[in-house]
């Protein structure tokens, strides 16, 4: 018997929302990470998310967030989600009807974005198994915190009840150790069947060896990029909430469309081709003027347009439309590909290693010359030959043009914003780009003077960035701005327009504040 207007306190029914949610949020991620493609609840509602956003939100979380907008993005899911619960579980004291109906929607919510999830490599069936788990297992616990917390008459008193407070502890403890037992599996137990796959791989020797990189190809000047940017700094840009796994068993690229004969390569196969080296710069159409979306490795692969040559292209194609195992679709120009002077890569290794996970592992594109959301394809998977006119990738429908060509930069490493130097050590440099055309000047400015020349770093290839350096000999004391701009090699001047990222890349010219004391 329940007495009328009173109930638990509002903490217990917090806390039995709360617990509820997390407990079975948790032991369905470490189930998740015990089965290979299959994504956890909150990486599904994620994984949505990222789909959903509008482009001017997800440009703004990559501005403020940078390659942290992923685990901002999870804890944006994962608070959201306990709040909910935790508001469910207080109303849940009145009327535990309505906390039933709001967790049956939170699953609901999970088991539609895990159908709906196009990371996830499993099986539809297997897919759904986490949100199942996570509705059985928070409902289930929901019903038994909630009843501990009816009250019961005490003895001589019936006007005000209390609850069975052993009971109620009870349940909380063995929610909790749900909690942790999701989490230890998940750290500890979670399987990665690409990494295992990997460190299994054994390259090939290059049929054509990258030449060396110029001696003078660095510029002379601390703090400015490394020539060679090493996996471990290289930029990561993606939708992936979780790094794809893709292990080489089972692996195929499938090359098919506007072709005479399809093509069906396993990794195998593809160690088997001709395999190349080629430096090559690549860019994110999100990077702003100076921004840090930029790197250069030596990638190993087959040139694109041999695999192209065996399928034989038919007449009419303007395009490939490739696709990787979480589904992302990317549009190219079929001219870039099959160019005799621009080394496109089906690429198998970066700076020497497999290519590692979050860069495409095992096989991604490489296209000298063209933004990544245009050419760089991770986790490649299948390349259909075909017309732009038949299709449109996933940046295309979000605003962004169809062909996009890497626009040519310049970026002052050094100085950082607000760096001080002594007045007879002025020494700056950075990195300029004008992938296929190649990089012919560059030229800094102090405050407003005049434009000056500065001293060039050798030339590797038109594909790969080129460094510069300068020093500021005659430097006067005080605050300065510096600023940078770039001539390619047909003549064009960077122009001082500012363009933002979207809808093909920025313009502008990078300027920094210092110091000198
Ligand atoms: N599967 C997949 N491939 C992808 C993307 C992606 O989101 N998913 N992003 C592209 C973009 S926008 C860029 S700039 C490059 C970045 O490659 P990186 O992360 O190896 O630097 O990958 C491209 N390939
Ligand atoms: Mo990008």
């Amino acid at each position: 018997m329940q007495s009328k207007g009173r109930t638990a306190p509002w903490w217990t029914g917090v806390l039995t929302g709360v617990l509820s949610a997390a407990a079975g949020v948790a032991l369905a991620t470490g189930l998740a990470a015990l089965l290979t493609g299959v994504p956890s609840p909150i990486e599904s509602v994620g994984n949505r998310a990222i789909d959903l956003t509008p482009r001017s939100l997800k440009e703004l979380a990559i501005r403020q967030f940078g390659t942290n907008d992923k685990p901002v993005l999870i804890a944006g899911v994962a608070v959201t989600l306990l709040v909910a619960a935790g508001v469910a579980g207080w109303i849940g004291l009145r009327r535990p009807r309505v906390a039933y109906g709001i967790f049956a929607a939170l699953g609901l919510l999970a088991l539609t974005t895990a159908a709906l999830d196009r990371t996830a490599t499993a099986s539809r069936t297997l897919t759904l198994v986490p949100a199942l788990v996570t509705l059985a297992v928070s409902l289930g616990l929901l019903a038994v915190l909630l009843r501990t917390l009816e009250l019961a008459p005490r003895a001589g008193d019936d006007v005000s009840g209390s609850f069975d407070r052993r009971a109620f502890l009870r349940a909380v403890l063995g929610a909790s150790a749900g909690i942790v037992l999701g989490g230890v599996v998940t750290k500890y137990l979670g399987k990665n069947a690409a990494a295992d796959s990997r460190r299994a791989v054994r390259l090939p020797a290059a049929a054509e060896a990258a030449s060396a990189v110029p001696a003078g190809a660095q510029a002379d000047v601390d703090g400015v990029s490394r020539f060679i940017t090493s996996n471990r700094d290289f930029y990561r840009i993606d939708t992936a909430l979780r790094v794809p796994q893709v292990p080489v068993e089972g692996y195929s690229l499938r090359i098919h469309g506007m072709v005479d004969r399809e093509l069906n390569l396993s990794f195998r196969d593809l160690l088997k081709e001709r395999l190349v080296e080629r430096r090559i710069t690549l860019t994110c159409v999100s990077n702003e003027v100076g921004g840090p979306y930029v790197g250069n490795a030596t990638w190993l692969g087959v040139p694109v347009r041999d695999l192209l040559a065996r399928a034989g292209v038919q007449s009419g194609a303007d395009a490939v439309k490739t696709t990787s195992a979480d589904d992302m679709t990317i549009g190219t120009p079929l001219s870039a590909l099959t160019d005799e002077n621009r080394d496109a890569l089906i690429a198998v290794g970066m700076n020497g290693e497999p290519l590692p996970l979050a860069h495409g592992f095992p096989v991604r594109m490489v296209v000298p010359g063209l933004y990544g959301y245009v050419s760089a394809t991770k986790w490649l998977v299948d390349l259909e030959v075909t017309r732009f006119a038949d299709f449109k990738a996933y940046w295309t429908k979000r605003g962004y043009d169809a062909e996009a060509p890497i626009k040519m930069s310049s970026r002052i490493d050094v100085p950082t914003s607000f760096q001080t130097f002594p007045r007879d050590a002025v020494r700056v440099g950075g990195v300029a780009w004008a992938q296929n055309t190649g990089i012919e000047r560059v030229e800094v400015k102090v405050d407003d003077g005049a434009w000056q020349d500065v001293d060039l770093a050798d030339e590797d290839s038109v594909d790969t960035w080129r460094q510069w350096s300068w020093q500021w000999d005659d430097a006067t004391e005080g605050s300065h701005q510096l600023t940078v701009r770039a001539t390619d090699k047909n003549g064009t001047t960077q122009t001082s327009d500012r363009a933002r990222i979207a809808p093909d890349g920025s313009t502008g010219w990078h300027s920094v504040q210092f110091r000198v004391a």
